[in-house]
């Protein structure tokens, strides 16, 4: 027999359980793009304790969709060996030009970066960040519901070592310590410069390069990285996104 209350009991229990493990954490990443789960990932995989927040109810970001909705994906050659150890199946196409079907790609990546250890909270949205003497400790979160909503309800916050904002183009936790502190961002006009119109290759170097500490204990990856540093956009070729979320984890992982 089957009872409803102690289906729900479950979920109640196990969910908590989830969520008292990511008050505390080595790394909290907001947002659930392709950036921000191969940083979860790697994090994970080095036995770091990690939390994602994503805002909407599905994972994936701006990968689903691959180009006008056309689900496939490109990646160049220099990313490769990540969509390898995702367990990502590609197709060569041309030299330097690998395709990937965009479901298989965040299917895989979601699935690697759950069971390698990553906490994955989505329908959360990060609304402030904490700060201790100039330096970011800690996020500020609701259920997105509320925030959609417009709900007057306060907040619950987290504490974190980094924070990661991987949340794309909209750079939403950079753009909070900008409006909180200004011109203390370390770009060079202290801030935000704005993504720049697409110019693929040109992006795909700058993304990688734009991805770094912006403020004591805030990094930027992917997406936000080129929009916080002035980057151009690249359209639907993702292998930047896939190598900046490598090399934040890697950054990470060697100060943790
Ligand atoms: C919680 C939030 C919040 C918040 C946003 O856009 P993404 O896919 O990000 P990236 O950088 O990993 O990948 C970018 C790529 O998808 C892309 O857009 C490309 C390559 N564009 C090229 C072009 O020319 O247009 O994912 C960001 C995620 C999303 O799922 C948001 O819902 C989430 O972040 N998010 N989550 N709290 N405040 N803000």
């Amino acid at each position: 027999m089957l009872d409803e209350v102690k289906i729900t009991k479950a979920i109640i229990d196990r969910y908590y359980a989830k969520l008292n493990e990511c008050l505390d954490t080595d790394a909290a990443i907001v947002g659930g793009g392709p950036s921000g789960l191969v940083a979860g990932y790697y994090l994970a995989k080095a036995g770091k304790k990690v939390v994602l927040f994503e805002r909407k109810l599905s994972i994936g970001g701006g990968m689903w969709g691959g180009g006008m909705m056309f689900n496939e994906i490109v990646v160049q050659e220099e990313a490769l060996h990540i969509l390898d150890e995702m367990k990502v199946r590609y197709q060569r196409y041309e030299e330097n030009y690998y395709t990937s079907d965009s479901i298989e790609a965040v299917a895989c990546l979601t699935a690697r970066a759950v069971q390698a250890g990553v906490k994955i909270m989505n329908c959360i949205s990060i609304e402030d960040v904490i700060m201790r003497e100039e330096r970011i400790t800690g996020l500020v979160l609701n259920w997105s519901p509320v925030e959609m909503a417009g709900l007057h309800i306060d907040p619950l916050s987290v504490r974190t070592r980094f924070v990661i904002d991987a949340t794309g183009h909209a750079t939403e936790v950079v753009k909070v310590v900008q409006e909180k502190v200004p011109h203390r961002l370390n770009t060079p006009t202290g801030l935000i410069a704005g993504e720049k119109s697409m110019w693929a290759d040109m992006a795909e170097t700058l993304t990688i390069e734009n991805t770094c500490e912006v403020f004591p204990g805030l990094y930027i990856a992917g997406m936000a990285a080129n929009a916080t540093f002035g980057g151009p956009r690249m359209g639907p070729i993702f292998g930047g996104m896939l190598l900046s979320g490598e090399k934040v984890a890697k950054e990470l992982i060697a100060r943790l």
